[in-house]
C-alpha cells in the first residue's frame, strides 16, 4: 500500500485553491491541476508499505501525536520545486507556529516505527496546487511566483493528522483516509 500523512484541509479551501490553480492554465497550459479531494499538506510520505508496517506506523504515530493539541495554519503566497532547474510542482506555502515542525517530528517516528530510515530533506511545508508538465522554464516560474498576491491567504483550524493511502491510477491519484488521529 502506498501511503503518507497528511493534513486535511477544508474542502471550501481546497476549491478556491483548485479554481486559483485552474485560472492559470490560460497562461501555462501545461499545469496539470489535481482533483479537489487529492489536496492536501503533506507531513511525511511513506511509499509502498506492507499491510503489519502500515499498522505499525498509525499507532506510532498515534503514541507521539498525544497530547498534541490542535492550531490554526494558515496557506499563503506561491512556490515551486525543485529550487533549481524547471519548475515543476506550483505550490503555497503553510505555516502553524512551531506546530507543523512538530507535527513532522511525530509523522518522522511514525515513519521509524514502519522501518523506514529518516527523511534526508529539509522539510517545506506546502501545498501542491498544480504540476507543470515537462517543467516550466525557470524565468517564467520567477514570474509566476512574484505573482503570489494574486492568491488570497487563507487560515483553518488543524483538529486532526490522518494516515492516507493514494492509489495511481491512470486518471490520476486516489487518495483514501485510514486513519484520523485527533490531536
Ligand atoms: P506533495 O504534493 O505535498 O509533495 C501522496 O503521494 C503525496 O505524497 C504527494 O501528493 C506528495 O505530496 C507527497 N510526496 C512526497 N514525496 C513523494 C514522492 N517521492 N513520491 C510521491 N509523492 C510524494
Amino acid at each position: 500500500m502506498r501511503c503518507f500523512i497528511a493534513i486535511e484541509i477544508p474542502a471550501v479551501i481546497r476549491r478556491d485553491l483548485r479554481a486559483f490553480a485552474l485560472g492559470l492554465r490560460a497562461e501555462y497550459p501545461n499545469l496539470r491541476v489535481p482533483a479537489e479531494d487529492t489536496i492536501h499538506l503533506t507531513l511525511r510520505f511513506l511509499g509502498e508499505l506492507p499491510p503489519d508496517r502500515v499498522e505499525r506506523a498509525g499507532a506510532a504515530l498515534t503514541g507521539a501525536l498525544a497530547g498534541s493539541g490542535g492550531a490554526e495554519a494558515t496557506l499563503s503566497g506561491l512556490g515551486v520545486f525543485p529550487e533549481r532547474g524547471p519548475a515543476r510542482i506550483l505550490w503555497t506555502g503553510a505555516a502553524c507556529g512551531d506546530r507543523l515542525e512538530a507535527w513532522r517530528g511525530a509523522a518522522e517516528v511514525a515513519a521509524a516505527a514502519a522501518g523506514l530510515p529518516p527523511e534526508k530533506q529539509a522539510f517545506r511545508p506546502h501545498v501542491t496546487i498544480g504540476r507543470f508538465r515537462d517543467g516550466l522554464a525557470r524565468t517564467e516560474a520567477a514570474t509566476l511566483v512574484a505573482r503570489a498576491d494574486t492568491l488570497r491567504p487563507c487560515a483553518f483550524a488543524v483538529s486532526a493528522v490522518s494516515l492516507w493511502s493514494s492509489d495511481l491510477n491512470a486518471g490520476g491519484p486516489r487518495h483514501t483516509k485510514l486513519k484520523d488521529i485527533g490531536l
